[in-house]
């Protein structure tokens, strides 16, 4: 068998058990969203402050690193279910993981599963793990060319927060520019200002979020 045979029939095993896990979420009601960004742009943070706020809608957190449990035991103090899932060197969860971790959730308890991604921009864009949504992450210290500079995290989302805003009064980031860069890449998903010190979109996120469950 040629090399790139092998390469196809893996893509094939993983978009096989992508559908699996959209099939195992849809059949308990069930709602992913899949998380991805930089490292450090403040999706655990997020998920820390959806997963008090959101106390209408049952919600787990499939969180992936390559080492450590911090940020699964920053997520579970808020009571919610949380599996850590550590990848070693991988770059990017895979839907083999993401399947363990369902294993491990009673989703006939749960609305919303939340996968927070490895932190990378670049690994994660290109494998779909069965999630239904897919929200991007730039957060305002990583620089306002990053949607023209890593096109492929923002092209695929379907919601991109804009993170960190609390600190546009003392950083040099030209939103305009993120927009102008946004609209050739994804005219699809909007590009919502939020903030944790701030509190500044987070109506709007629970919002889009309830707005997406299933039942
Ligand atoms: N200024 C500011 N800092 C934030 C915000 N959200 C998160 N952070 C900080 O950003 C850092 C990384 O956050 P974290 O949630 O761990 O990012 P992750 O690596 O994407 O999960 C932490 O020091 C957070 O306190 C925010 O809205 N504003
Ligand atoms: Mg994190």
């Amino acid at each position: 068998m040629s090399r790139i045979e092998v390469v196809s029939s893996v893509l094939a095993a993983n978009e096989a058990k992508a559908e699996q896990n959209k099939a195992r979420l849809h059949a308990a009601g069930a709602v992913a969203v899949n998380v991805l960004s930089a490292p450090g742009s403040g999706k655990t943070t997020l998920l820390q402050h959806t997963l008090t706020a959101l106390t209408d809608l049952p919600a787990a957190v499939l969180v992936g690193d390559l080492q450590t449990s911090r940020d699964a035991e920053r997520l579970a103090a808020t009571g919610a279910p949380v599996v850590q899932i550590n990848t070693g060197q991988g770059c990017h969860l895979t839907p083999d993981q993401v399947a363990e971790g369902l294993d491990r959730l009673d989703l006939e308890q749960i609305k919303l599963v939340f996968i927070e991604n490895i932190g990378n921009m670049v690994c994660p864009a290109g494998v779909d793990l069965g999630e239904d949504y897919r929200v991007a992450l730039l957060s305002v210290p990583e620089g306002d060319d990053k949607i023209a500079k890593y096109p492929t995290l923002f092209q695929a989302a379907d919601l991109i927060l804009l993170s960190k805003v609390d600190l546009l009064p003392v950083l040099p980031f030209n939103v305009a520019q993120v927009e102008a860069d946004l609209a050739l890449v994804n005219t699809r998903a909007p590009l919502l200002r939020r903030s944790t010190l701030t509190g500044e979109g987070m109506p709007e996120w629970l919002a889009w979020l309830r707005s997406r469950r299933r039942s």
